[in-house]
């Protein structure tokens, strides 16, 4: 048997602070017209796709940061983007600032969304691992004010019924964290889509500049061949307002192999028909948890920030079940 999904991962190459969300919808629009051309049922889109990444810049003014929030999905601008994706009959995964009310409070949130063939959202992600720093750091090339901007994700990492399989999400930063995957490999994901913005310079640590692609292809490949399932990762890339950031972007399958990769920096679209029955080879020999997977002896773990706390722990593996 086989369940064959043909994903596009749609890189994109920089957004510069002056351009459009309309521009940029054109540009997203583009890539979902290629995707068509090849048979696409699904196409990834990167995290905060719709503007420039602007954690990079430390302002008091919340208004001045306002301006990169969405405050409805879809809205004017990205209203057309789901139109394209209904009439095309293509699914979508979206990154985007999101600036919500919730219970009288605002709140803003790095989100992703899981959008069908029909353009209806059938699942939504806040990112949880948000990478930097709150406070303006001079000493740095370029800023990295997510812990500023963002609050932490309070949707837990969930897989959605969707393209005839489990589908997962994470963003960017949480990709290299094996948590992320574990939790929804043990919801039986057989899909995780990822978006990232990745600066070449780690200002607090230079040394790992050379190791950047490196590093991305290791979290990702590992995890995909750890959890039994496929892993799409999507870039945006290329020199961004002054900062160099990583491309890389690909899709890999269960067994951790790296079946597309992109080649440049720029707005590209790599594609693969991804069987995800190929899942089930991983999850039911190697990696079935059931049988295999032995928590209660695992002893203390990491389940508080930044602690170990048994209780915790026991929690956690109980809600492994
Ligand atoms: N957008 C990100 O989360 N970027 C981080 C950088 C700052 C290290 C990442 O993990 O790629």
């Amino acid at each position: 048997m086989s369940r064959i999904v043909t994903i596009g991962a749609a890189q994109m190459g920089p957004i510069a602070a002056h351009e459009s969300r309309t521009q940029v919808v054109q540009r997203l629009i583009a890539h979902l017209h290629e995707a068509s051309r090849r048979g696409c049922d699904l196409v990834v889109f990167p995290e905060l796709t719709l503007t420039t990444f602007f954690p990079r810049w430390y302002t008091e003014d919340q208004a001045e940061i306002d301006q990169w929030f969405e405050t409805e999905m879809p809205g004017p601008e990205t209203q057309a983007l789901f139109d394209a994706a209904a009439k095309l009959q293509i699914g979508f995964h979206l990154g985007y600032a999101e600036l919500v009310e919730e219970a009288g409070q605002v709140r803003r949130f790095n989100t992703a969304i899981l959008v069908d063939k029909n353009a209806q959202i059938i699942g939504k992600y806040r990112k949880i691992h948000l990478p930097g720093h709150a406070e303006n750091e001079p000493w740095r090339a370029f800023q990295h004010l997510e812990k500023r901007y963002f609050e932490t994700g309070n949707l837990g990492f969930r897989v959605f019924d969707g393209f005839g399989g489990k589908v997962g999400m994470c963003i960017c930063n949480d990709r290299r964290w094996p948590e992320t995957y574990r939790v929804m490999g043990l919801q039986g994901a057989e899909l995780i889509v990822l978006g990232y913005n990745t600066p070449v310079h780690n200002p607090p640590a230079p040394e790992h500049d050379a190791l950047g692609l490196f590093h991305n292809q290791i979290v990702m490949q590992s995890a995909a061949y750890q959890n039994g399932t496929w892993i799409v990762g999507v870039a945006k890339a290329g020199n961004e307002e002054g900062v160099p950031m990583i491309a890389g972007t690909q899709i890999i399958a269960p067994s951790g192999e790296t079946v597309a990769m992109a080649a440049g920096e720029g707005d590209e679209l790599i594609t693969a028909a991804c069987d995800l029955d190929l899942a089930a080879s991983y999850k039911s020999t190697v990696f079935n948890f059931a049988l295999h997977r032995e928590p209660q002896h695992y002893g203390l773990i990491t389940a508080t920030k930044g602690a170990v706390s048994p209780a915790d722990g026991v929690a956690l593996e109980k809600s492994d079940k």
